[in-house]
């Protein structure tokens, strides 16, 4: 058995999964993550390294999510999470017109990279609790989202404050990881 074997066979097992969180900074990251647990969220700081946080929420699966700093002096250091990544939770704040070209551009290069090949992406349109930010279709149509074929990918609102649209859109995810990695495993 190769080792490739053992350690998917492991992952099956332990029905474990891993997701990466990423996106500019201030985009609302970590307060999804905090929100998604429960969490205060009404202290956050901005992610100067990495946080790594279990969902243990939707069972049978236990998700281990990579929240990475998203400032541009982080964004070369991205590449060291890559490995073994189910998928990518890209998180585009809905309010941020000025930087939605720089967003766009960070997450063509994110998708050509070829550890991330397989990885189902999610785009969160976070921040869809503040009145006049773009809907999904804008941000799709800024992000050029309707050329991506390499990855699996889907473009939802959602609000790190209220929490609408968090659990659907982490629910889609693993049930598409499910269908990659477990069904046909
Ligand atoms: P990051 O981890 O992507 O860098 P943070 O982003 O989670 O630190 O959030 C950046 C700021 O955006 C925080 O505000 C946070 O409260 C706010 N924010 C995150 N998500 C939402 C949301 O859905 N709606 C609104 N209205 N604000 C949000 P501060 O003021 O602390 O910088």
């Amino acid at each position: 058995m190769g080792l490739h074997t053992i350690i998917k066979k492991q992952r099956q097992k332990e029905k474990e999964m891993r997701f990466l969180m990423l996106g500019l900074d201030n985009a609302g990251k970590t307060t999804i993550i905090k929100k998604l647990l429960n969490e205060d969220i009404s202290q956050i700081s901005p992610t100067l390294g990495f946080n790594i946080k279990t969902l243990t929420s939707f069972e049978p699966y236990k998700l281990n999510i990579w929240d990475v700093g998203g400032q541009r002096t982080l964004r070369s250091y991205w590449r060291n999470y890559f490995e073994r990544t189910d998928a990518v939770i890209w998180v585009v704040d809905a309010t941020d017109r000025a930087r939605m070209s720089d967003c766009r551009d960070e997450l063509r290069g994110l998708l050509q990279e070829e550890r991330l090949s397989g990885a189902t992406l999610l785009v969160f349109a976070n921040k869809a609790d503040v009145e006049g930010c773009l809907s999904p279709g804008e941000i799709k149509d800024a992000l050029g989202l309707e050329d991506v074929r390499t990855h699996t990918w889907k473009i939802l609102r959602c609000s790190a404050v209220t929490g609408e649209g968090l659990e659907g859109g982490v629910r889609w995810v693993v049930e598409e990881v499910a269908k990659r990695i477990y069904m046909f495993g």
